[in-house]
């Protein structure tokens, strides 16, 4: 039967068991919006095709998914670049569909013609310009297994009008061939084996594991590993809810902003087990000052991450849970052939539980530094208002361990990222590579879209969220129970923070002046708001807005110079940390 391309497009997504689009419709995707109506996939309407993908991008994190959007050509499709771009730093599988001027218009500057599939080749895996009816399909399949194996990453498809009005055959492929594509699932053997060798014979492990143990599905895995080993844990930013917060072997986040006991481990230990985590130069400070007495074990999907930013001893290339499962399963046939190896190191077998008496002095050491917490906490910096770090306690208690938390960009990030603890994975949602202010209002509605059932909850700075505020339509129209929680400080507060620290407190704009109330703009789109001012009111107010059915905002005012500690400083090692207000020089 003779189908129009946007009717193939429809069908496709069908097949491949798509339920919801995130969009924005235009002049050059009307046949595929037109399509959309005989088929049987929601569309969520967003007021900003940054918000789109976005969503897709919230759906896929809270889902494990691939997330999916729609835009219309030339600034439709440009308003996507800064969600893709946040999608393919954080390897989220998401698939963008784009109209495009006709294919006889193509390269006229005819209107709306952005050459998107140009614009997006740095911040996608891949992408697609399809000028035939009859490649559909099978590009849609591509594209869905592109983005969702090996590292994930977002796909875009670029599809001229015509081709979208176009008549052909719906064909789906039977079988996939892409040569040069075949990422390695199972790790080698002998990479294994050594690197197995060398977490044995430790002194003082560490693993430091990120978002690529969250997108496998390793978590349990990388929990078995590290009690097996007696190693601790820092998980990044990304990695975060891959390990209980409250593990014993769990040490927080490492980097800029990062706990004192994670940095601390990682400038002490003698192996370092890197799982899909990348190095990045937030969490490494100085690299030539990284974890400098470490033989660098690192697992990872993706061969360009190998010694990308630090030289790497023992690479094992392949997909986080496949090797940590190899890993654990050779570690544990090698135990008793290695006895000497391990014994070197002071292990001794217990009643079926492996126990490495020489490794005591390194957990106590670190457990200390955990117990101290931070060092010197900052002190209030006035009476009066809430701080952050009690009211994400509160939060925690009242929105209950199953509870999805997006973010946005700045401070408040940090905060809950240090103070929120988090017990599962994919319940983190944040822009942790591109670190996009904007992502966490769109990135929560399709975190509940994804998980109608579950509680998300956003946590928000009033300069992000005034970013993507025009999403709070789409949360009323769409009747989405989010708790939207601002950390309204007044100011680009992160930025001030760095400006305080490190430019001899010369504010250069960052007071956020003329900002709108933000209880009466929630309430301009029909959705409840409460101003919160006084720390006694905020469990309080928590629980009203929890209690309440349907979207809440709260606005909470901050003190503006809050700040997060500890800090690295930008360029600095990890062993120069600000522990607090009165450490800075
Ligand atoms: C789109 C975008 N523009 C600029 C920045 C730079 N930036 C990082 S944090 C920050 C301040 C964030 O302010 P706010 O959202 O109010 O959060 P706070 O730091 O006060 O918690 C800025 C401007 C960014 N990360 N993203």
């Amino acid at each position: 039967m003779l189908m129009r391309g946007a009717s193939i497009i429809m069908k496709s997504l069908e097949t491949l068991g798509v339920d919801v689009v995130f969009g924005f419709p235009g002049g050059q995707v009307l046949p595929l919006y037109d399509a959309l109506l005989d088929s049987n996939v929601r569309h969520v309407l967003v007021r900003h095709e940054q918000a789109a993908a976005h969503a897709a991008d919230g759906y896929a994190r809270a889902s494990g998914r691939t997330g999916v959007c729609f835009a219309t050509s030339g600034p439709g499709a440009t308003n996507l670049v800064t969600g893709l771009a946040t999608a393919f730093m954080d390897s989220i599988p998401l698939v963008a569909i784009t109209g495009q001027v006709g294919v006889g218009l193509l390269g006229r500057d005819s209107f709306q013609e952005a050459d998107i599939s140009g614009i997006t080749i740095p911040i996608t895996k891949h992408n697609y310009i399809v000028k035939n009816p009859a490649d559909l399909a099978r590009t849609i399949c591509e594209a869905f297994h592109i983005a969702s194996t090996g590292r994930h990453g977002p796909v875009l498809i670029d599809v001229p009008k015509d081709v979208q009005a176009a008549e052909t055959e719906f064909v789906w492929p039977q079988s996939l061939d892409l040569p040069g594509y075949r990422p390695r699932i199972e790790p080698d053997p002998t990479q294994v084996a050594a690197a197995a060798t060398v977490m044995l014979s430790a002194k003082a492990p560490l693993i430091y594991a990120g978002g690529g143990v969250v997108a496998s599905g390793a978590s349990a895995d990388l929990q078995a590993l590290a009690g097996y080993l007696q190693a601790p844990v820092t998980t990044t930013l990304m990695g975060l809810g891959a390990v209980p917060y409250d593990s014993p072997l769990f040490l927080g986040m490492p980097g800029m902003h990062g706990t004192r006991a994670a940095n601390r481990a990682i400038q002490e230990c003698d192996v370092l087990v890197a799982v899909g985590a990348r190095f990045d130069d937030r969490v490494t400070g100085r690299v030539d000052r990284f974890a400098p007495n470490a033989r660098i074990v690192h697992v990872d999907i993706d061969r360009a991450e190998m010694g990308k930013n630090v030289r790497v001893d023992f690479p094992v290339l392949g997909d986080a849970r496949a090797c940590l499962r190899a890993l654990l399963e050779r570690i544990q046939e090698m135990r008793p052939a290695t006895g000497g190896l391990a014994c070197a190191a002071g292990c001794s077998e217990g009643t079926g539980v492996v126990t490495y008496p020489g490794r005591a002095a390194w957990l106590s050491r670190l457990a200390s530094f955990k117990r101290n917490g931070n060092g010197k906490k900052p002190p209030s910096v006035n009476g009066h208002s809430p701080r952050p770090a009690r009211v994400l306690r509160d939060l925690m208690e009242i929105a209950g361990e199953e509870a999805v938390i997006t973010t946005d960009v700045g401070q408040h990030q940090m905060w809950v990222a240090l103070y929120y603890g988090f017990t599962r994975p994919r319940t983190l949602l944040t822009s942790g590579g591109l670190g996009t202010m904007g992502y966490g209002l769109p990135a929560a509605v399709g975190a509940q879209v994804a998980r109608p059932g579950s509680r998300v909850v956003l946590v928000s700075g009033d300069g992000s969220f005034l970013m993507n505020s025009q999403e709070l339509a789409t949360v009323a129209a769409n009747r989405l129970p989010l708790k939207m929680i601002v950390f309204n400080n007044g100011c680009l507060g992160m930025v001030r923070q760095w400006q305080e620290l490190f430019y001899r407190r010369r504010y250069s704009q960052v007071a956020l002046d003329g900002s709108p109330d933000l209880v009466k703009l929630a309430g301009a789109y029909g959705i409840q708001g409460m101003r919160v001012a006084k720390p006694a009111r905020v469990a309080p107010a928590l629980r009203e807005a929890f209690e309440t059915p349907g979207p809440v905002l709260v606005d909470l005012v901050l003190d503006t110079e809050e700040n997060v500690f500890p800090m690295v400083p930008p360029a600095a090692s990890l062993d120069e940390m600000i522990e607090g207000p009165g450490s800075v020089n």
